[in-house]
């Protein structure tokens, strides 16, 4: 225990030093040609540590900078910027989403639709105190498997323009990799969607305390009520009236390990209604997924 404490002091510390050394300029949306340098190890080292993290009490607005893996995806190609989905920086350079974000038959954008915004709080104040970052979309990867008429196998990569510079409010995910079911584990989701089934999306981020349960049991919850399956590659959430609902989709429900990090386990793909108690939230299972998402943010192609 001393020695992850140990660790995670270490590693706390190598963010300051980062924020006192000069940084390279951050992108900003339309700065294509900047050219950024950046050590490409360090995601492992340092994913999943939440520096303002406050404790979670699910239901409520998060902290400003508390899910700084957190990202807003908008819609650019009808006037002002619509946010229509979450996601989750998983590197520097890519962001992890759901598929029927950005992937279905009348809901096709392409790269060029989409602004990536994050270190983003209040997304309809410019002053929220966060130095938010707006990154262009470079290309768009949509699981292979991903069917819509199944809504099975739930995943999609966004490429940004320009790879991020890590700093406390700007920190990837971790990603599981080992077998852990999670089952029973208290989990948190994140997004601006709306706060009410039907209602209007939240200008602020907010988050929500669920539990995960076993696929069994939600299985059996769904059995009959829907054209969908709950697959192994699906993982199921809940805590009444707490949930996911529109607009949360394609965000990341985390969970916190022992040593305080946080992996993202879950995306939110989709359920019947809202926080209702007889239907939990389903989401796609990271860890079903490893070699995927692993294939995309190791090439360049
Ligand atoms: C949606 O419409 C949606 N309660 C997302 C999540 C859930 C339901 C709906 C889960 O995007």
């Amino acid at each position: 225990m001393l020695l992850r404490l140990l660790c995670f002091l270490v590693l706390m510390s190598l963010f300051s030093s980062c924020s006192a050394i000069p940084r390279l300029d951050r992108p900003r949306e339309g700065s294509a040609d900047e050219e950024v340098v950046q050590t490409k190890g360090d995601v492992e080292e340092l994913c999943g540590i939440a520096p303002n993290g406050a404790k979670i009490v699910g239901g409520n607005e998060a902290v400003p900078g508390e899910f700084p893996w957190m990202a807003g995806i908008f819609l650019t190609n009808r006037g002002y910027p619509r946010l229509f989905c979450g996601g989750s920086l998983i590197d520097h350079q890519h962001i992890l989403t759901a598929a029927h974000c950005v992937n279905q038959t009348y809901h096709r954008p392409q790269p060029a639709d989409l602004v990536v915004r994050l270190n983003e709080f209040d997304i309809s104040s410019k002053d929220d105190g966060l130095d938010t970052l707006h990154v262009n979309v470079e290309k768009i990867f949509v699981h292979p498997l991903w069917n819509e008429k199944e809504f099975k196998d739930d995943l999609a990569i966004l490429r940004l323009e320009q790879e991020v510079d890590f700093d406390p409010n700007l920190v990837p995910v971790c990603l599981p990799r080992g077998d852990e079911t999670f089952t029973s584990k208290s989990a948190t989701v994140s997004g601006w969607g709306v706060t009410k089934e039907g209602g209007r999306a939240s200008s602020t981020l907010r988050k929500a305390s669920v539990q995960i349960e076993a696929n069994e049991d939600c299985l059996l919850k769904y059995d009959g009520s829907v054209p969908f399956q709950i697959l192994e590659s699906n993982l199921c959430a809940s805590n009444p009236p707490r949930d996911a609902c529109q607009n949360d989709s394609g965000g990341p429900l985390v969970v916190q390990g022992d040593d305080e990090r946080w992996t993202q386990v879950g995306i939110v793909s989709w359920g019947i209604g809202c926080g209702d108690r007889r239907f939990p939230g389903v989401y796609a299972r990271i860890s079903s997924y490893i070699d995927w998402i692993d294939s995309i943010t190791q090439t360049t192609n």
